[in-house]
C-alpha cells in the first residue's frame, strides 16, 4: 500500500486506537505510534490538549496524521483508512455497508459502554458500580447475540477467509478481547458461536497478541484501572 508518512496519536492505552495499531502491523504499514503518557493528574495530556495541530478540531484523541491531513474521530479515521488502504475498493457496496455498520456498532455499543463502566466511579461519583456493571454486562450480552446472528447472515467468516484482513476484523477481535478481560468468567462466548470462532481462529491473532505483549497498556486512561476491573468482577460474583 502506497502511503505518505502516518502518525497515530493516542494515549498509552488500548481504548479507541488499539485496533488501528493492530491493523497497521498486520498489513505491514509503517507508522509512528505516538502515545501520550498516562499520569494520575493527566499532566502530559494537559500540556498538549490545546495544541490543535496535535489534538485536532475537538481537542481529543485519537488523531491520525496522513501526510498533511489530520483526521479526528474514531469512526472517521476508520472510514478513511478503509478507503485509503484500498480495502473499500475490494468489497461490494453491500459488504462495505456491513463493514461500516459493524465498525459503528463495535465502537458505540461495545467499546464505549465498557469504557464508561471502567470510568464510572470517577465520572459519576456515588454511582452503584455493581448495578452499572450488571446492566452493562446484560446489554453487552444481548448485543453480542445480535452481532453473532448478523455475522452468520452476512457469511462473515467465509468471506473473511477469502480476503485480506481488514480494519473491522481487528476492531472485532480487540473488542472481544477487551470484553473478556473486563468481565472475566462472567462473559462467555459459548452463547455466540460465530464470535467464538472468529475470536479463536482470527489469523492475525498472534500478531495482535504480540503487539499487546510487546507494549502492555491498560484499556483506558483511568487511574487504577486494574483495581476497578477486579472490583467489577467481584461485584458481578
Ligand atoms: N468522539 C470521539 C471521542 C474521543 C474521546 O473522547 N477521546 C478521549 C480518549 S478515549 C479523549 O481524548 N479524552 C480527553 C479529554 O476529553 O480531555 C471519537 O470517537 O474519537
Amino acid at each position: 500500500m502506497q502511503h505518505p508518512p502516518i502518525t497515530l496519536r493516542y494515549f498509552d492505552a488500548r481504548g479507541r486506537a488499539q485496533f488501528l495499531r493492530y491493523y497497521f502491523r498486520v498489513r505491514k504499514v509503517t507508522f509512528t505510534d505516538d502515545r501520550v503518557p498516562l499520569a494520575p493528574d493527566f499532566a502530559p495530556w494537559r500540556q498538549i490538549r490545546d495544541d490543535r495541530s496535535r489534538t485536532g478540531p475537538f481537542h481529543k484523541l485519537p488523531v491520525l496524521h496522513w501526510g498533511d491531513r489530520l483526521i479526528a474521530e474514531t469512526l472517521m479515521i476508520a472510514a478513511f483508512v478503509h478507503e485509503a488502504s484500498g480495502d473499500a475498493g475490494a468489497l461490494s457496496d453491500d459488504d462495505n455497508l456491513r463493514h461500516g455498520m459493524l465498525t459503528s456498532s463495535l465502537c458505540q455499543d461495545v467499546m464505549t459502554p465498557i469504557g464508561t463502566l471502567l470510568w464510572s466511579e470517577l465520572i459519576s461519583p456515588g454511582a452503584d458500580l455493581g448495578v452499572v456493571a450488571k446492566r452493562t454486562l446484560e446489554r453487552l450480552e444481548l448485543h453480542l447475540r445480535a452481532l453473532d446472528q448478523s455475522l452468520g447472515e452476512w457469511r462473515w467468516l467465509d468471506k473473511a477467509r477469502n480476503r485480506r484482513i481488514m480494519l473491522v476484523d481487528c476492531l472485532l477481535w480487540e473488542e472481544l478481547h477487551v470484553a473478556q478481560q473486563v468481565f472475566g468468567p462472567r462473559l462467555s462466548l459459548a452463547q455466540t458461536p460465530m464470535l467464538a470462532r472468529f475470536y479463536d481462529d482470527f489469523p492475525a491473532r498472534p500478531t495482535c497478541e504480540a503487539a499487546l505483549a510487546e507494549h502492555p497498556c491498560p484499556i483506558t486512561a483511568r487511574p487504577e484501572e486494574a483495581a476497578a476491573i477486579a472490583k467489577i468482577q467481584q461485584l458481578l460474583g
